[in-house]
């Protein structure tokens, strides 16, 4: 049991109190697909997903201060500076693909930007756009636009994290992109701190974060494989389940395969051999 009071659970996650000015964000081997959390973990998911984020942390701090204060020694657990989170979700997108698709195909626009005409689903965007999203009651992301979105968080909040969750995803992009990983589009949450400043929160530019793609299947006109879930959401559908809870247990198969995707998301991405990141997690800050 991590220490610290329960402040709430994600899907996959569990946060704690470990001070007034510090938290505990645990990250679990729980996956969730359609929605669902499945009754089977992956192992490691949770590590593989705090090492990545601690990794781009650590590489985009000259780009914005974020809340990352350690790295536990288990490899899942960072503490973190406790922000005043920003009631928008800051969503950028590089390419055509889930609610921007489905918005494009419907009105033309995906939070008030206006592509050209004739994409196609998956399309490259010409520049990667900001679509703010808040959380529906309906537990669903739902895209506003950037009016909203500057009315929620006020219009100077609003810019600034437009811009840094552009250059973030730029830097990342491009990096991923060298390594054989397209971001077709990834989730940041900004907060503000004890003096104002905006800081990026949460996990960052993981897969449960993003989608990410491999670079050699990328072919546009249909839905993409994921690099991480295909396995899960292959069987899934196999199964006939109806994405309605309870979901399927995975087969041995499924999670070693899957398993092995994280793995290969992780070291693709920072260069660094997973069982080194375990055996002393601090090394993807480095
Ligand atoms: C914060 N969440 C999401 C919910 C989870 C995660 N640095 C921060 N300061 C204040 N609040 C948060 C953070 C961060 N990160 C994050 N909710 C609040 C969340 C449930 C479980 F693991």
């Amino acid at each position: 049991m991590p220490d610290g009071v329960h402040l709430g659970s994600g899907k996959v996650r569990e946060l704690y109190a470990l001070d007034p000015t510090r938290l505990l964000l645990v990250a679990s081997d729980r996956i969730s697909t359609f929605d669902v959390v499945l009754p089977t973990e992956i192992p490691d998911k949770g590590r593989v997903l705090t090492g990545l984020s601690a990794f781009w942390f650590a590489r985009t701090k000259s780009i914005t201060p974020n809340h990352l204060l350690a790295l536990r020694p288990d490899g899942r657990s960072t503490e973190c500076r406790r922000l005043a989170m920003l009631p928008v979700e800051c969503v950028v997108r590089g390419y055509l693909a889930g609610s921007g698709w489905k918005d494009y195909q419907q009105t033309g626009e995906v939070s008030g930007h206006r592509p050209r005409p004739g994409l196609r689903e998956s399309d490259r965007l010409p520049e990667p756009i900001f679509t703010p999203a808040t959380k529906a009651t309906s537990g669903h992301d739902e895209n506003i636009t950037r009016e909203q979105a500057a009315r929620l968080v006020g219009a100077e909040r609003f810019a600034e994290a437009e811009r840094l969750s552009i250059a973030l995803y730029r830097f990342a992009a491009e990096h991923a992109g060298a390594r054989g990983i397209l971001i077709a589009d990834t989730k940041f949450e900004f907060g503000v701190d004890a003096g104002g400043r905006l800081v990026l929160g949460d996990e960052a530019l993981t897969p449960d974060s993003s989608r990410f793609w491999p670079a050699d299947e990328y072919a546009p006109g249909r839905p993409q494989a994921s690099f991480d879930k295909q396995f899960v959401r292959d069987f899934c559908e196999k199964t006939g389940w109806k994405k309605t809870y309870p979901g399927p247990e995975l087969t041995q198969e499924v999670v070693t395969g899957t398993r092995a995707r994280y793995v290969e998301a992780f070291e693709r991405l920072t260069g660094i051999a997973f069982t080194r990141y375990v055996a002393d997690p601090q090394v993807v800050l480095g």
